[in-house]
């Protein structure tokens, strides 16, 4: 079994979480997002559920930043929701920001380094009702945001990372519809997936004006493999790969978008996007990796560009259906370094499962996530073994939570959370890895 002793002297462990899915956004003062919305509108939601309350994470945050502290991590990565923080998109909520000020003192008060997140998908419905990411004038809007809190907070958070999941917040969300604002249009698809890259860009420019360090973002990856050697399904695979994990990265490191892709999004792109390419291009402090599992792709002529079907692969699936396959995050992890960013430092800023835990005499034994977590760790270290510049691992996610579409049916957590009496009770994956991470009253060996 891994420990703490098998990585870098410093290296970071910790838990992610995000705001709309754990705070409840029906407290302090926040705005309604386009969260609130969509879940509001039949069909789009499990249930129709909606993170109004979710795990009243804004109320209980001091017992859950305790729980990260006796988990022995060393990192908290949570997110600053817009709406909270501007429920018009424009003006601030006093209460919003003294909610995230006073967390940011908590994780400090425990011992744990605060890694912020700018954008983990709640926009404020005054914006959305303006276009949200098709329009241009957002990414302004969104650098505006990003000032005022950093204003607030960024004398005492370790890093801050723009926009999470670039390709959830474009394609998944305006071209496959799955997620708010639920849109499966090309075209809003294409302006989204620029502008939601130009938001960071434009941020990164405002903050590092303002002098302020470790500025990065969270893309996630999806390993992408052929169904079959068949030419057509090497193709498809490739058409993925280029949508889902080269898109963002080479915008930001080369300033082009991949050939591959413009070949179906061209025409719908916003005018003179090239312009925006520099400003997209700012240098990054640290890259955060999102990975969760593989795909396998088909070519698919029935259907228009990108003329893609998946087919189901043989590995165990989780509670997603996500086949686990910890050699894709080996193989982002290194490919990143080799490719795109040489030695800049690296993050794992999300990986974890989703599993049917039961809460048995106040117990759940989720033996599946310990050997998930394992080895997905076990995938990093042989990362940083072969070259990678891996500074840190963050699980996804610290509490069972709201898991957008899926509403409360998915539990990613070390911790499970009660949803009618909101106790929580660490699973036994959670006291594996305090475990995994305990160090000696010396704080340098076991
Ligand atoms: O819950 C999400 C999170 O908000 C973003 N990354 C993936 C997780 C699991 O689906």
């Amino acid at each position: 079994m891994l420990s703490r002793f098998d990585f870098p002297e410093g290296f970071i462990f910790g838990a992610a979480t995000a705001a709309y899915q754990i705070e409840g956004s029906a407290f302090g003062g926040c705005g309604s997002s386009h969260w609130d919305t969509y879940s509001a509108t039949p069909g789009n939601v499990v249930r129709g559920e909606s993170g109004a309350r979710a795990c009243d994470h804004y109320h209980q945050w001091p017992a859950d930043l305790d729980l990260l502290q006796a988990a022995n991590l060393d990192g908290y990565r949570f997110s600053t929701s817009w709406a909270r923080v501007m429920p018009d998109g424009v003006s601030i909520n006093p209460e919003g920001v003294d909610f995230y000020d006073r967390l940011v003192d908590g994780m400090l008060a425990r011992g744990l380094k605060p890694f912020q997140t700018l954008y983990h998908w709640e926009m404020p419905s005054a914006l959305a009702d303006k276009g949200g990411w098709t329009n241009r004038d957002t990414c302004h809007r969104f650098a505006d945001f990003s000032e005022a809190i950093t204003r607030r907070l960024g004398d005492r958070v370790a890093s801050i990372a723009t926009i999470n999941e670039p390709w959830c917040v474009a394609w998944l969300s305006h071209f496959m519809g799955i997620h708010a604002p639920g849109l499966r249009d090309i075209r809003a698809a294409a302006r989204a997936m620029h502008h939601i890259l130009l938001a960071h860009g434009l941020a990164v420019e405002r903050l590092r004006g303002m002098g302020q360090p470790n500025l990065g973002i969270v893309l996630n990856f999806d390993y992408a493999q052929p169904a079959s050697d068949r030419p057509e399904d090497v193709q498809a695979a490739a058409r993925w790969d280029g949508i889902f994990n080269r898109w963002f990265i080479e915008a930001i490191t080369r300033q082009t978008y991949p050939e591959i892709v413009l070949e179906g999004l061209s025409p719908h792109m916003p005018a003179n996007w090239q312009d925006d390419m520099a400003t997209i291009g700012q240098k990054l402090d640290w890259l955060g990796i999102n990975y969760y599992t593989r795909h396998l792709h088909a070519h698919d002529a029935t259907q228009p560009w990108p003329h893609l079907r998946d087919v189901p692969g043989d590995r165990p699936k989780t509670q997603m259906g996500w086949e686990i396959y910890p050699e894709g995050l080996h193989h982002f992890l290194t490919r990143m370094a080799k490719d795109y960013v040489g030695d800049l430092p690296l993050h794992v800023t999300e990986n974890g499962m989703a599993n049917a835990d039961l809460l048995e005499d106040g117990r759940v034994s989720d033996q599946v996530r310990e050997d998930f977590l394992f080895s997905h760790l076990a995938a990093t270290k042989q990362a940083i073994a072969d070259g990678a510049n891996v500074q840190g691992f963050f699980y996804w996610s610290l509490l069972d939570n709201y898991e957008w579409a899926e509403g409360y049916d998915k539990r990613f957590g070390l911790v499970h959370v009660d949803y009618d009496t909101l106790v929580r009770t660490p699973k036994s994956s959670y006291h594996a890895l305090a475990r995994a991470l305990a160090r000696n009253d010396q704080g340098t060996a076991r």
